[in-house]
């Protein structure tokens, strides 16, 4: 008999014995295995766009944890790239691109080759799909068009938002052809990851969480709802989980509007809010402290347990509230697997 991969399960609302369990960054330079591969290839890019090197790193968390997803191992940034953007990610210093400022600078953004320039993560998840332990899914995602136009805008990493705010606050009309854009083409690419294998899919809008309240409406929340309901109308079917970070109590608005099947929240949100507000309408993930997994110990087991309790007798997947950094210990993610798959609701 073929039972239901847990993960799906949950996010078509269900309750199975087993808490699914995966990790945002699960693959990543935490593993020495990871950075044995990253040190043999020439960039980061090379490595997200070769499709045997990106399935291989996307499956080296799953031999060593019982973790029940893969997610695809690229980038958010694979798409300001495809628009022909120059895009690098520097050793210590993150992503860099050449910052788009102005509308003039928009003329130079193309989606004409975008298919044939991301044809490799298609391949890449084929590999992965082909290669899956039995009971995990497959993830596939992208960045909101909020989050990924900030890294368009900035250049990069920023602390402020100067410039993507100066533009979204001072103009909007032209700042809204960015943000159709990255509609149109994310809608696309996310549909091509699931004709390719992708069985979920999450959008990361990781900066969803510095604008006010009106902004994230129009600039955050909008362009996500269109992105959800153009990839269901695509493929009906498809599972979509919605990572606003930072969102605070309009984890609400999500929730009532986005028309996603899970959310995934960060670690500020407070567990009881989330059951009473949240988990009544859609799935939740998360939501454990990525430092509280560096530290271990106690710490790391109480907390995990407090998510448990609070979470898990309804539709839950556990996460962490943001991505693996690279000092986590590899034992403390075995300790938290086990904790997972052993609680009982
Ligand atoms: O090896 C290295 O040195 C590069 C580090 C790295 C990794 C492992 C980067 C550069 N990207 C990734 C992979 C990645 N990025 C995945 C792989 C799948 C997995 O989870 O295992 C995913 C889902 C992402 C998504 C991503 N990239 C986001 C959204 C999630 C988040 O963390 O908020 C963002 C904001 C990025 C941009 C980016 N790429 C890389 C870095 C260091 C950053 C963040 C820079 C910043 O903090 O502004």
């Amino acid at each position: 008999m073929l039972v239901e991969k847990p993960l799906l399960q949950v996010l078509s609302g269900k309750t199975p014995p087993r808490v699914p369990l995966w990790l945002m960054r699960q693959a990543g330079r935490y593993l020495p295995e990871y950075r044995a591969v990253r040190e043999k290839t020439a960039g980061f890019l090379d490595m997200c766009l070769t499709p045997e090197l990106a399935a291989e790193v996307t499956l080296q968390p799953l031999r060593r944890f019982p973790l029940d997803a893969a997610i695809i191992f690229s980038d958010i940034l694979v798409i300001p790239y495809a628009l022909g953007q120059k895009v690098t990610f520097e050793e210590g210093r993150g992503p860099v691109l050449e910052p788009i400022r102005t509308v003039a600078d928009l003329g130079r953004l193309s989606a004409a080759r975008m298919t044939e320039m991301l044809a490799p993560v298609e391949a890449a998840l084929r590999r992965v799909a082909g290669a899956l332990p039995e009971g995990a899914a497959l993830i596939g995602f992208a960045g909101a068009p909020w989050t990924v136009a900030s890294y368009m805008i900035e250049g990069g990493s920023s602390r402020d938002f100067a410039a993507i705010k100066r533009w979204a606050y001072g103009d909007p009309d032209s700042f809204r052809r960015l943000i159709d854009l990255l509609v149109e083409v994310t809608s696309d690419y996310l549909v091509r990851q699931v004709d390719a294998g992708a069985e979920v899919l999450q959008i990361f809008d990781s900066w969803a969480g510095v604008l006010v309240e009106r902004g994230l409406d129009i600039w955050a929340l909008a362009p996500t709802v269109e992105i959800v309901r153009r990839v269901k109308a695509a493929r009906p079917g498809v599972p979509i989980i919605v990572f606003p970070r930072g969102v605070g109590t309009q984890y609400a608005a999500y929730a009532e509007g986005s028309g996603c099947d899970a959310l995934s929240l960060d670690q500020a949100v407070p567990l009881d809010l989330a059951r009473r507000e949240l988990q009544p309408r859609v799935a939740l993930q998360g939501n454990l402290d990525p430092m509280l997994l560096v530290a271990g110990g106690a710490a790391m087991r109480d907390e995990a347990a407090r998510i448990l309790e609070t979470l898990a007798s309804g539709p839950f997947v556990f996460n962490l509230g943001h991505g693996i950094v690279p000092q986590t210990p590899v034992e403390h993610v075995a300790e938290l697997c086990e904790l997972v798959h052993g609680w009982r609701r």
